[in-house]
């Protein structure tokens, strides 16, 4: 008996049919050799960074979604900037205040089927977005980007933040039984229907160790992408590294005592690769 035109033929028992597999129009091309079906959005917290975003929004490729900007209550152009530069930009005015609370916010109005999460500052490079959506697009649920694995690095991160990061980050791993190379790091990605693992609740600079501790309780896989932090272009940054390294020791402890939104998988634990490692 001959195949049925529409199955792919590989000479085993044929499993998949062309039927079952996106239309070719709802492929996005993101390069010469890379097309996905999924739909991009990406989130920008931004306090007071109209000079920034000039910079940030030329990093972005042209095949995102939407992006969507969360202000949080600037007293300079940073709206009026951003439309200006993006027309078709959606914008969020934050009711709450602090960077978990503008991301909690952001996420809550995304459309999209992945989600990216970068800076306002400059730090971030949206050249990288598709680092993150490939490794989500493999596999993973979320792509944690990480300044530490072969490939990535930071040119903003003072001798302080670095111990403090690292001092976190290990108890993190110790808790947490993750493998985690970097944890207090604003750029990364995950689908939109893991939402509910994140459940975020947070709102200050505690808001990435609160996303890295849920999704690795609960189960999902996470994949670290390399990233390079670049300084910040113009301003400072709104992090104090006392006053903000106590709030995330405190979440790493609070996090333990907070029931789990676990996934059933599997593999039972959760998985943590490196990227370039
Ligand atoms: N919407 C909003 N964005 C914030 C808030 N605090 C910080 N951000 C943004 O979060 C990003 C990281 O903040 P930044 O001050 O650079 O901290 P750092 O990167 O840790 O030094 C930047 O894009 C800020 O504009 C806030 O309260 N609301
Ligand atoms: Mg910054």
């Amino acid at each position: 008996m001959s195949p049925s035109p529409d199955t792919i033929d590989h000479g085993v028992k044929p499993s998949v049919t062309l039927r079952s597999l996106p239309t070719i129009d709802s492929y996005v091309p993101l390069g010469p050799h890379l097309a996905i079906t999924p739909t991009v959005s990406v989130v920008v917290p931004a306090m007071n960074e109209a000079e920034n975003l000039p910079h940030v929004f030329a990093t972005l490729p042209a095949w995102v979604h939407e992006v969507v900007l969360v202000d949080g209550h600037s007293t300079d152009d940073t709206v009026a900037v951003a439309r200006r530069l993006r027309p078709n930009l959606r914008v969020v005015q934050q009711v709450g205040r602090g960077k978990g609370d503008a991301l909690a916010e952001g996420f809550a109005a995304c459309t999209g089927e992945i989600i990216v999460m970068i800076d306002a500052d400059g730090s971030t490079d949206g050249r990288e977005i598709i680092q993150f959506v490939s490794a989500l697009v493999s596999g993973a649920d979320f792509a944690k980007g990480s300044r530490y694995i072969a490939g990535g690095g930071s040119d903003d991160l003072t001798v302080s933040r670095r111990l403090g990061n690292s001092v976190l980050r290990r108890l993190v791993n110790m808790i947490y039984r993750t493998r985690y190379t970097d944890l207090c790091y604003g750029y990364n990605a995950f689908w939109a229907r893991h939402l509910p693992y994140l459940d975020l609740d947070c709102d200050g600079f505690e808001v990435e160790t609160v996303m890295n501790i849920r999704v690795a309780r609960a189960g999902l896989r996470v994949q670290e992408v390399p990233s390079h932090e670049r300084c910040r272009i113009h301003g400072e940054s709104n992090l104090r590294v006392v006053r903000d390294g106590m709030r995330v020791l405190r979440t790493i402890i609070r996090e333990w005592r907070r029931p789990v939104a676990s996934r059933p998988i599997p593999a039972a634990k959760a998985t943590v690769d490196q990227g370039a490692a």
